[in-house]
């Protein structure tokens, strides 16, 4: 399938997921930019002169048509799915109560349910007075949906729309931040529908589990205050004269929780310096015929002290249903996996065929254990991660079949696949 286009911004953003879960419902494929540096590729004088406000996600199609704002843009997916698909409503009406969906996700919801995480998350200065209005407010507007709910599964009509998919977005960071279990009985009809929308097979493509609140964040402690208190007393300034580390604007949602905690240093780069060097072999596959070419490099450089082979396969095959939204689990779960980059290679291939199929694959990873670099990722949990001997002929045959994503070993008929370099 040739994209229609690609949606350029952070993979792990509620607003890039927006888009790609219509396109997954769509069946269409809309490509990515996994390496996007935020902060840095949507700050180059390119991107500017071509995106002034310098915000992502935006679109760029593969007839030269682009777009800015992440809503337009899921829009724009489920327009070009045709007129056949009901992501946009299958009446007027219903179209129009899409929109008016959206713009309360956006223009309302979303700048008041800011105002209450943010200042807690440190990207926007804290004031109390400012913060318990914005809070009455969200959950002022958390009752208007739940009201909206009580009977209804989705928004509008009786199908997934893209109201959907734009409303439970921008719900996913106060489910997983702030709702706590006392809230979610509160708000019933709400969490409900939400988790009805965060089980479709294209949202779980996309988003992985949506992990839920278990404690509310709060008010980290002020840096600067605690510096001053170190200080003698005559030394202290008026808390006005000294600008603070929070009052940056926030440049992002999700993304900036996970950046701004210290990045942990791997283990695995305390290993003894291993006699294959991964990206070798990584270039090596992408530059000659799997078998048998790149599979004789490997069965000769391959240093079984520096690294192991872990066959996968997914826990819930018989959830499954089409095969291109299998193989969009897959790339959410590779996207999910961006720290394992550099100790990791392997593919995962789609087998079976509609509403009959499995995920099943085999990795290398640096080390004789699944590293925390993939443990951490959310829906490493989904897949069953087995040790495997390559001395074992059985094995290696699997091996050297998925990684040319053909042959008589493997359990199934491969439909696709994706590999993980
Ligand atoms: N309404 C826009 C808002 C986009 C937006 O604010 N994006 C943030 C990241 S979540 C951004 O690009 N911030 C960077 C900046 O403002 O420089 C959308 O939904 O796409």
């Amino acid at each position: 399938m040739t994209s229609f286009g690609t949606i350029i911004g952070p993979v792990e953003s509620t607003r890039n997921y927006k888009a790609c879960i219509v396109a997954a419902l769509a069946g269409l494929d809309l490509a990515t930019t996994p390496a996007f540096q935020m902060g840095v590729d949507n700050k180059t004088p390119e991107y500017l002169a071509k995106y002034p406000a310098g915000k992502v996600p935006v679109f760029e199609g593969a007839d030269g048509f682009s777009l800015t704002d992440s809503s337009a843009i899921a829009y724009y997916t489920a327009l070009k799915a045709g007129s056949e698909s009901t992501l946009l409503g299958q009446t007027a009406e219903e179209t129009a109560e899409i929109l008016q969906y959206i713009l309360f996700a956006e223009g309302d919801y979303t700048p008041v349910m800011a105002g209450v995480l943010y200042p807690l998350l440190g990207y926007l200065k804290f004031f109390k007075p400012a913060h318990q209005q914005f809070e009455e407010q969200f959950f002022r507007f958390l009752d208007v949906l739940n009201t909206q709910l009580i009977n209804r599964t989705f928004l509008v009509g009786e199908r997934i729309t893209v109201a959907d998919v734009v409303v439970a977005c921008d719900l996913i960071m106060a489910y997983k931040l702030y709702l706590t279990s006392e809230d979610r009985k509160k708000y019933r009809n709400l969490t409900r529908y939400f988790k009805t929308i965060i089980a479709q097979p294209a949202f779980k493509a996309v988003v992985g589990d949506v992990v839920l609140c278990e404690k509310r964040i709060e008010l980290a402690a002020p840096a600067k205050k605690e510096k001053a208190e170190k200080k003698p007393a005559a030394e202290k300034k008026p808390a006005a004269e000294k600008p603070k580390k929070a009052e940056k604007p926030a440049e992002d949602d999700d993304e900036e929780v996970e950046v701004a905690a210290p990045k942990p240093k791997s283990k695995l780069d305390l290993l003894p310096k291993p006699n294959m060097v991964l990206d070798d072999w990584k270039r090596f596959y992408s530059n000659n015929e799997t078998k048998p070419t790149a599979m004789n490099w490997l069965w000769e450089h391959f240093d079984a002290e520096g690294y192991s082979f872990w066959k996968v396969e997914y826990k819930y095959n018989d959830e499954l249903t089409k095969l291109f939204m299998t193989n969009n689990l897959i790339s959410g779960f590779f996207n999910r996996l961006e720290r394992a980059r550099k100790y990791a290679f392997g593919n995962l291939l789609t087998l079976g065929k509609d509403d009959d199929n499995m995920i099943w694959g085999y990795f290398i990873v640096r080390g004789l254990e699944v590293p925390e670099e993939v443990t951490d990722a959310a829906d490493y949990e989904s897949y069953n991660w087995t040790a495997a001997d390559h001395t074992d002929p059985k094995t290696r045959a699997e091996i050297e079949d998925c990684f040319a994503w053909e042959g008589p070993s493997l359990p199934r008929e491969c439909y696709d696949g994706k590999t993980y370099k």
